[in-house]
């Protein structure tokens, strides 16, 4: 997910293109608004802490874009392109590493194990939006 702050700043096509020149293929893609209700459903488990009011008021704060991208071993690539969660551990040449400068407001999602993934894909996107096209270009990557 591109939280807000990206289609401010005119990142969506950047962040987009990093994933796909790896490979990613994506399956679903749209702009949408998380509600408060959704927010604390996705972040219950940083609930009390003490960032999560920032948190939770900057993933409501604006339109996010929210990507189901498919690849062998998709989440820990994902993640290995994202960065790291702290920003000061935030490589350059990572999407946090280049474009973020808050470890709150750092600027993506991805899930994190097949069971948040699961979780978050049937909380953001309805069947009918995610299309697993096929890919005649799978042998190149
Ligand atoms: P990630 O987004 O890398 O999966 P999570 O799920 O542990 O990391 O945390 C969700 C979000 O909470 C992060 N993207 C970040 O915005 C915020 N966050 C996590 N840990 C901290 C922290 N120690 N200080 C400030 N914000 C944090």
């Amino acid at each position: 997910m591109l939280k807000p702050g990206i289609l401010q700043r005119r990142l969506v096509g950047e962040l987009i293109q990093r994933f796909e020149q790896k490979g990613l293929k994506i399956i679903a893609l749209k702009i949408m608004h998380i509600d408060k209700s959704m927010a604390e459903i996705h972040y219950a488990e940083h609930r009390g802490k003490g960032f999560y009011e920032e948190l939770a008021a900057y993933i409501v704060s604006g339109p996010v874009i929210a990507m189901i991208l498919e690849a062998q071993e998709a989440i820990s690539l994902v993640r290995r392109l994202i960065g790291s969660t702290n920003i000061h551990d935030a490589l350059p040449g990572t999407i946090r590493g280049d474009f973020a400068a808050q470890t709150t407001l750092n600027i993506v999602h991805a899930s994190d194990s097949k069971v948040s993934a699961e979780r978050e894909m049937a909380l953001f996107f309805k069947p009918e939006e995610i299309y697993d096209w096929e890919d005649g270009n799978a042998q190149w990557f």
